[in-house]
């Protein structure tokens, strides 16, 4: 895809509706993703298939160009629902085993199993072949971000790379959002429970930098994370290569939405210290404040669209958040 590494910014979402899908904006005026599509033709065209979420794509793309599509971005409609859901689910549990099911726990004391499957369109580094090496930074990444190791509150979550699965399959890559070939992959592809993250790796469609599924009631092939390959660290996507954005997308599948979700009204992200922000935030600014609620815009948290190099923190209210939604739907 023409579009690399340039476009490479994953900042700029939109909101299909049910992955996360991180945009490697395109500074090119004019550039529309794939897949950003109108929010019920994407639904629809899951609609045939039960194994199609909804997914939220969680697009990143470059400044100035596709920040007004975000097709990443949730409807307040769909916040709702999925808010209705966890509270019913939580209450659920709650009856069964009572109010320590949500208690809280050490930091790093949930080891997430992590399944790295590596789609190759052939053996050259050009064709998907990283090394092994990029994944086990990968894998280091995210357990210093979500120990809040770079600055931010610890959170409960670290991560063991359980294996890496290396595949060849011309006709999945790049992994193209939306696509029946993105859905014959997974289905082929994802291993492991509720609790598995399944990460999958390679040249991605439209100048995307990745993409995540949100938890759901029930968990399907579908579920998982899609990164970039030469955004972990070390690769060759300039300003996302320090592998933030597998933190971000991780950040989507325990639940976290994007700080500008809802902008300045309403409950936002749902997560009461993040401020509230009126839209993504690219590179690195300076005194940016878009909402005249409390608090400057978050622009170092994960879970903002801004370089690798200006996020490095989770707070408080969004570990307890994945705490809530790992205990709710992964457990
Ligand atoms: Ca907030
Ligand atoms: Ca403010
Ligand atoms: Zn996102």
């Amino acid at each position: 895809m023409g579009l690399r590494p340039n476009l490479l910014s994953r900042r700029s979402a939109g909101i299909a509706s049910t992955s996360l899908a991180l945009l490697l904006g395109a500074v090119t005026a004019g550039y529309v993703p794939a897949h950003a599509a109108p929010l019920a033709n994407h639904a629809a065209e899951h609609a045939a298939s039960e194994e199609c979420e909804p997914v939220h794509a969680n697009a990143k793309a470059r400044p100035g160009s596709i920040t007004d599509h975000d097709p990443n971005h949730l409807t307040e409609a769909e916040v709702a629902a999925r808010e209705s859901e966890l509270a019913e689910l939580m209450e659920m549990q709650v009856r069964r085993e009572g109010a320590a099911a949500f208690a809280p726990v050490a930091p790093a004391s949930i080891a997430i199993p992590v399944v790295v499957h590596v789609i190759q369109e052939n053996s050259t580094r050009a064709g998907g072949n990283i090394p092994d090496s990029m994944i086990h930074s990968q894998i280091d990444v995210l357990n210093e971000s979500f120990a809040g190791a770079t600055g931010g509150a610890p959170t409960a979550f670290g991560f063991t790379l359980q294996s890496i699965n290396r595949v060849t399959n011309p006709s999945w890559y790049p992994i193209n959002y939306g696509s029946s070939s993105e859905r014959s992959m997974k289905r082929s592809l994802r291993t492991g429970g509720p609790e598995t993250l399944n990460l999958y790796l390679g040249d991605l469609s439209s100048g995307l930098l990745g993409w995540a599924t949100f938890p759901k009631r029930s968990i399907n092939k579908m579920d998982g994370v899609v990164v970039l390959n030469e955004s972990l660290p070390g690769g060759t996507a300039t300003n996302y290569n320090l592998g933030d954005t597998g933190t971000h997308e991780v950040g989507h599948w325990l639940n976290l939405y994007h700080t500008f979700q809802g902008g300045c009204s309403g409950s936002g992200d749902g997560v009461s210290d993040t401020p509230a922000e009126a839209s993504p935030a690219y590179q690195c600014p300076t005194g940016r404040d878009t909402c005249s609620s409390a608090g400057v815009d978050p622009i170092h948290n994960f879970m903002d669209y801004t370089y690798d190099s200006c996020m490095y923190e989770f707070t408080p209210g969004q570990a307890s958040r994945m705490l809530t939604a790992w205990n709710a739907y992964r457990a």
